[in-house]
């Protein structure tokens, strides 16, 4: 097949890209870049280096032959945008290209302002670019799991069937987000809905989880990034750069609040299930796309576990949380369509992890020397006061 990677740099595409590329599908590769800028603007950098875009491109070239077609443009050039994917004509396209981060949004106004912009004003152009230049091609959304919060019924996928007044509907399942940016994501999948329902268009709107996870190689051109920072960093991919400098995990609150997680390898696999899989003309179809449900205590201990193994003492130290979720719920996701597609998880998390841990072994001096970029300084409901971190990429973009 032919596929489109929006976002074909960042932590996901980049490892996408190679997955797809073992299988034998022709890449068209996009990307603007922006996430090297926001992670350097939070003053930090990926703990497992990574190459520039020039060196990866050759890099690709040698390991997989002239299977990648790779577009300079941001989503928000929609003439580009248009004539990449006219030029391209792909059989599928998956959008990772947004701004990942929920406390990136939380900033203020203008960080708020440019996540939702850059998020959903990207993904609007996608809709329109895909409408006139490749209508027949799937669209494979990321989205998240955030999308829904964490309301004390079990979520289904995408859509529930609902009685009121004696009349019945399937209805989507009502989004609940906790952050600007999760705001954006659910923005999107009403306008994804819409495009669907309106030009025909057929798209796969993919509820991601936690993902966690490195992506390395024996050339190191080929590595995907692996972010530790408050912003970008995820929970456990911070969580095991801690262990391997020293620095305690920080659970925020309690440590109770419950999400769904997956796997790099396991995203991979699922992505191109969906991919593989289409959605019929017209159709939106939305996938939970986790592999497990965990409290971040458990992350907590399942590092500290890991750490052993490796003969590091993990401490665990609870911090006040910095965000506003709730501590205690209910999370019952469901999450069947992937599996009756053929995904079967691969590593169990403890083993991941432990990899993990052997992975950011070697670089513990570039996170030892950004070890200040782990604290969370971006609180949920003041406003921010450390500019001086913050300084330059964002104004850099928006002048
Ligand atoms: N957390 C800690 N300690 C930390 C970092 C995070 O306890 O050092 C907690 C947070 O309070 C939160 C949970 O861990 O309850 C997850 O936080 P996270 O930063 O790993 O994930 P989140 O902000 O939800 O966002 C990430 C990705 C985002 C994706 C989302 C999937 O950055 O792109 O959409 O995971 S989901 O959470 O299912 O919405």
């Amino acid at each position: 097949m032919r596929v489109f990677i929006a976002g074909v740099d960042g932590y996901l595409g980049w490892t996408l890209a190679q997955h797809l590329a073992r299988q034998g599908h022709v890449i068209g590769g996009a990307d603007a870049l922006l996430r090297r800028v926001w992670v350097d603007e939070m003053g930090s950098l990926s703990a497992i280096p990574i190459a520039s875009v020039d060196e990866r491109l050759a890099a690709f070239s040698e390991h997989f032959g002239e299977c990648m077609r790779y577009f300079a443009l941001d989503l928000r050039d929609h003439a580009a945008l248009s004539a990449a994917l006219a030029e391209f004509q792909p059989d599928a396209v998956v959008h990772l290209a947004e701004c990942p981060s929920a406390p990136y949004s939380m900033i203020d106004f203008q960080h708020a302002d440019f996540v939702q912009n850059n998020n959903v004003s990207g993904t609007l152009s996608l809709l329109f670019a895909m409408r006139d230049s490749c209508p027949e091609a799937h669209l494979v959304k990321l989205g998240t799991m955030g999308e829904y919060g964490t309301p004390n019924l079990d979520i289904p996928e995408g859509f529930f069937e609902v009685e009121y007044r004696g009349r019945r509907d399937r209805l989507p399942f009502p989004r609940q987000a906790g952050s600007w940016y999760h705001w954006s994501k659910v923005f999107d999948s009403h306008n994804v809905a819409f495009a669907c329902q309106l030009w025909g268009l057929r798209a796969t709107d993919v509820m991601q989880g936690v993902v966690y996870g490195t992506w390395v190689d024996e050339d190191s051109r080929l590595n995907t990034r692996l972010d530790f920072d408050e912003a970008f960093g995820t929970v456990l991919n911070r969580f095991c750069s801690q262990a391997v400098i020293g620095q305690p995990v920080m659970p925020y609150g309690l440590g109770t609040q419950r999400r769904g997680f997956l796997s790099l390898a396991d995203s991979m696999q699922c992505l191109s299930l969906a991919i593989e899989h289409p959605a019929a003309e017209g159709e939106y179809r939305v996938f939970n796309q986790l592999r497990e449900v965990l409290s971040v205590n458990d992350l907590a201990h399942v590092v500290r576990a890991a750490g052993e193994a490796h003969g590091l003492a993990v401490g665990i130290k609870p911090l006040d949380n910095p965000r506003v979720e709730a501590g205690s719920h209910h999370y019952c996701p469901e999450s069947r369509h992937l599996r009756e597609l053929g995904f079967r998880p691969s590593l169990p998390i403890d083993e991941v992890v432990r990899a993990m841990i052997g992975d950011l072994l070697p670089h513990r001096d570039r996170i030892a020397g950004h070890a200040d970029r782990l604290a969370p300084t971006v609180q949920w409901r003041k406003q921010y006061t450390t500019p001086a971190q913050t300084s330059n990429g964002l104004r850099k973009e928006l002048s």
